[in-house]
């Protein structure tokens, strides 16, 4: 892509603004009391064995590998849920499915998602509060332009990007939006120009840039590796012996987006924000299935992928850096997941939770100190649940039950159910208190469907038409 064309389109050149680092300045040294930046990163669909720190041999990562090397490693960190749009509900909402708002992918017959109430508390919310300048930047998936889910209204000052799911089925679309503004991209009649995933990678770093003297919060939901598998170059896979277009363009698109990680990371230190400045990368769900998943063993050692409440779809790589604050090449069993980030970036920041939370925060783990632990994590998906209590995993699916201890049988292959009543007891329990109806799933879109702006009317789904599990 031409960056400068790019930039000219969108008005950044307008600005007067510039890539370029100013160098080296150290902001807050020495000052133990500043708030830090965060730079949150998303993956989409990016399993638990699709990076070198966890085991890949085929895919090269060296900047994210870099980030565990130079901080931390989680080996039990847990998505949201197994697919895109309730993950990042709670993700946003501090609040696992069986009680944050959007619970499912469902589509609408307009641009965007089911929208996030207006009274919904969000991290970028909570963070506003102590001061943070806040932005989202990737795919959204929780509301539709204008709607009450738009990012703007939901805790980010500044947002780019999808704000439809279904429209981040192509790298190359013919918009995206900036705040209230559609960004229209030369796309147009499946030209293939303008690769959204460069220009999130863009306008991320311009957003640290301007923001560099102030406490920032960037969300940065990235939509590789999900399908569609296009890339502009195929790098250094472009002449693999064996292999197909498929597997070098998914492996291409995660170099890809490793490259930008490690762009990313080397403006932060260029700007001297590396000692105050947290970064974590992880994904949103499993490894989808297709090439994602059988090409590249995308789940690891896991049981099952994508839409799956089996460990392979809820599992996630999650790998954290800040330099003087966590230790190099730490790792942490601590069982965590989505819904800890609220409390975590709220206890970062100083700032009050005011609202729920099912999240603990995990700074005692990130700063190698002791952590308050789970009494359990839950998820439910489609009717089937999931609960992980210490080495414990329950999966309750239709009317079938499977117990797994995931110390001895991480791939979930030997259902203990029978041999432990006492702990099929405690944690039917917990499934029952855990679940509490939410009105989206009786919400209706009712406005009105733009000419040419819509989307294709969605197929009707069947009810219990997918298989909950895997
Ligand atoms: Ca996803």
């Amino acid at each position: 892509m031409n960056r400068r064309v790019f930039l000219k389109n969108t008005g950044v050149l307008a600005a007067g603004l510039s890539l370029l680092g100013d160098g080296g300045r150290a902001i807050g040294a020495g000052d133990k009391a500043r708030q830090p930046n965060i730079i949150y990163i998303l993956a989409d669909d990016l399993g638990y064995g699709h990076l070198g720190c966890y085991g890949q041999k085929e895919i090269k990562t060296p900047n994210i590998d870099r980030i565990a090397a130079e901080g931390i490693r989680l080996t039990d960190h847990y998505a949201g849920s197994a697919v895109c749009a309730p993950s990042r509900s709670v993700l946003l909402q501090g609040l696992h499915t069986g009680h944050c708002y959007v619970r499912g992918n469902r589509p609408l017959p307009v641009e965007g998602n089911v929208p996030l109430p207006a009274d919904t508390q969000t991290f970028g919310k909570v963070m506003q509060t102590a001061g943070y300048k806040t932005a989202c930047i990737g795919k959204w998936g929780l509301g539709y332009p204008g709607s009450t889910g738009d990012p703007n209204k939901q805790g980010f000052d500044h947002w780019f990007g999808y704000n439809c799911q279904r429209q981040a089925h192509s790298y190359y679309p013919t918009h995206l939006w900036r705040n209230d503004k559609k960004v229209m991209l030369r796309n147009k009649g499946g030209a293939k120009k303008d690769y959204s995933h460069d220009l999130m990678t863009l306008e991320a770093l311009q957003f640290i840039r301007d923001n560099a003297k102030k406490p920032f919060l960037l969300y940065l939901p990235y939509t590789i590796p999900h399908s569609a598998f296009q890339v502009p170059e195929l790098g250094i896979y472009a002449n693999k012996a064996g292999w197909s277009g498929t597997k070098k363009a998914i492996a291409a698109m995660i170099t890809r987006m490793d490259r930008d990680v490690g762009t990313i990371a080397k403006l932060i230190k260029d700007l001297g924000l590396d000692d105050n400045t947290l970064v974590i990368f992880t994904s949103d769900n499993g490894s989808a299935g297709g090439g994602l998943h059988s090409l590249f063993k995308g789940s690891g050692p896991l049981r099952g992928k994508k839409g799956s409440l089996y460990e392979g779809g809820i599992r996630a790589p999650f790998v954290a850096r800040w330099p003087g604050k966590i230790a190099k090449g730490s790792v942490s069993a601590h069982r965590s997941a989505f819904w800890d980030m609220l409390p975590t970036f709220a206890e970062l920041g100083g700032a009050k939770v005011t609202k729920e939370t099912d999240g603990i925060s995990m700074v005692p783990t990130l700063l190698g100190k002791k952590q308050k632990a789970h009494d359990y994590l839950y998820w439910e998906f489609l009717g089937a649940k999931a609960v992980r209590m210490g080495k414990w995993k329950a999966l309750a699916a239709k009317r079938k039950f499977s117990l797994y201890d995931l110390d001895k049988d991480i791939g979930e292959t030997t259902d203990l159910s029978s041999d432990n009543p006492e702990i099929v007891k405690q944690i039917k329990t917990i499934i029952a208190k855990s679940h509490r109806d939410t009105p989206w799933s009786t919400w209706k879109y009712t406005g009105p469907i733009p000419e040419g702006g819509g989307q294709k009317k969605p197929r009707r789904r069947k009810k219990n038409r997918k298989k909950p599990t895997e």
